[in-house]
């Protein structure tokens, strides 16, 4: 048996976690803070054990994708706040997954939160904090070298996948999975895998009956009850580990919001060629 990953030195600090290296080079350990950010950080504060919970619910969200088909670059929990990753490099184009309307999209359009969006709506941003994440389309991702087009059709595949996968098990715990944000990155062996975390700072979910929200939105919106929320979540997830899920019938995935007929370039959005491009 190989020994127990300790951390060794601390590679980056983030909002609301630390990587360090280990002695194993193709891993790092993550761990999870109570810090909490909101609005590109300019609100600030903590919630109690949010680090706890947010480790525990991703740790069991990535390991039941994995299952799914949805490769991660989660390897095991450590502990409490701890968990053991393999090292991937970030792509820098954040994936966010819109069942309804809420946050930014509901301000943006100006519609009321909770409008159910048919289609799902799929938007990326650029992952940038002097930006502040950035809205963009894949064509503006590819222009500016962040990701290529088989990574981006990837990206896309896979996110419609964990909604497939999350809008179920979520409903088992009497969970609605109203938005999310997902990260992705690519190992030593260059394949993508779904990165960061998903847990109740990265996800909308609201009370299946009430529509109570259950997540940061708590924190951002001085809601209160924020530990409380948490908990919650997690304690939904875990009592209903295991249960049958009622996976959308015909695996719906997502094709449908291409709103092409086939035709993969049209899914990219505006990736046109450039005038004159050809004869070069
Ligand atoms: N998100 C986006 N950037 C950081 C995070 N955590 C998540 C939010 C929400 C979804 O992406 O937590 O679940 C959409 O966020 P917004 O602010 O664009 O409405």
């Amino acid at each position: 048996m190989n020994a127990r990953p300790e951390p060794r030195e601390l590679l980056y600090e983030g909002k609301a976690k630390q990587v360090f290296a280990c002695d194993d080079a193709d891993v790092v350990i993550v761990r999870y803070k109570d810090d909490a950010t909101a609005f590109n950080a300019q609100k600030r504060g903590t919630v109690s054990d949010k680090g706890v919970v947010n480790n525990a619910v991703s740790a069991m969200l990535y390991g039941e994708l994995e299952a799914f088909g949805v490769p991660t670059h989660f390897v095991e929990q450590l502990g409490a706040r701890d968990q053991l990753v393999r090292r991937v490099t970030i792509v820098p184009v954040e994936v966010i997954v819109r069942n309804r309307a809420a946050g930014t999209f509901a301000k943006r359009y100006g519609v009321d939160e909770g409008l159910e969006l048919d289609p799902v709506v799929v938007e990326w941003c650029y992952k940038s904090d002097p930006l502040g994440d950035p809205p963009m389309n894949t064509a503006t991702a590819v222009a500016l070298g962040l990701a290529d087009e088989a990574q981006l059709e990837a990206m896309f595949d896979y996110a419609a996948d964990v909604n497939d996968y999350l809008g179920a098990r979520f409903a088992v715990a009497g969970l609605e999975l109203v938005d999310f944000k997902l990260e992705f990155g690519i190992d030593a062996a260059g394949e993508l895998r779904l990165a960061d975390e998903i847990s109740p700072d990265t996800c909308r979910l609201w009370d299946a009956e009430t529509g109570e929200k259950l997540d940061k939105d708590r924190f951002r919106r001085d809601l209160g009850g924020v530990e409380e929320a948490y908990q919650e979540v997690w304690k939904r997830l875990r009592d209903t580990q295991g249960r049958d899920l009622e996976l959308p019938e015909d695996d719906f995935d997502l094709d449908h919001v291409h709103l092409d007929d086939g035709d993969d370039d049209a899914a990219l959005g505006a990736a046109l060629p450039r005038p004159g491009a050809h004869d070069a």
